[in-house]
């Protein structure tokens, strides 16, 4: 988190992560939209639509007093680009992670979780994490599995955690998951959703 003081504002940064075509890039796009800010989100991707460094975006609120700026970042999760992962989570104060809720998926997402895990040693319990369970469309069509992943991930020992369905091709819940996250990193905070450029 950094305070400008001289223009009296607030940077956050918060990362979306999570495995390969887990709807990163698409929860993004959403949340973006839903500010009318979408032409203003850098996508660095490849023809086929895959990430391959990272998204990136500004959301800014204005307060009475002080601006709340968000940089708001998507890593890639191809491996071939593992190694850019590090520095996307450079400085991070809330993670988003996007979990592809499908059961052949689960091994996924474990691996990048545990990633996430490896990076930050148990630091990572420190920082405000939402989990945003996608793709709860297939629910009806595959096998679904949320809590075999909740369960395998220690909860028990985060400050803030909470997970929450989502289906980013929808848009549902990528709203309530952004607002989960600026609750535990600002708790007094109530953010009426209106922006700034
Ligand atoms: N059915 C369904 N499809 C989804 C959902 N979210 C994303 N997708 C699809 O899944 C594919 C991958 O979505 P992306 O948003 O590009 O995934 P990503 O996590 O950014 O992928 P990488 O950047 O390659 O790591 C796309 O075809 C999306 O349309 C969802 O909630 N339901
Ligand atoms: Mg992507």
């Amino acid at each position: 988190m950094i305070y400008d003081y001289e223009n009296k504002i607030l940077q956050v940064k918060i990362v979306y992560y999570g495995p390969a075509m887990s709807g990163k890039t698409t929860s993004i796009k959403h949340l973006f939209s839903y500010f009318n800010k979408e032409d203003t989100l850098n996508s660095i991707d490849s023809t086929v639509g895959r990430t391959l460094l990272f998204d990136f975006g500004v959301l800014q609120f204005k307060g009475s007093e002080w601006s709340l700026k968000f940089l708001i970042y998507s890593a890639t999760g191809q491996d071939f680009y593992a190694s850019t992962r590090p520095a996307t989570l450079n400085g991070v104060d809330a993670v988003i992670f996007v979990a592809d809720s499908r059961a052949n998926c689960l091994h996924h997402n474990l691996r990048s979780w545990n990633e996430l895990k490896t990076m930050f040693k148990n630091e990572l319990y420190n920082l405000p994490m939402v989990i945003s369970l996608n793709k709860s469309d297939f629910e009806s069509k595959q096998e679904i599995k949320y809590h075999e992943f909740v369960m395998k991930i220690n909860i028990n020992q985060f400050k803030y955690i909470s997970a929450n369905k989502t289906v980013a091709t929808e848009g549902k819940g990528i709203l309530d998951a952004f607002n989960r996250v600026i609750t535990f990193i600002f708790p007094e905070l109530t953010l009426k959703m209106s922006i700034t450029n």
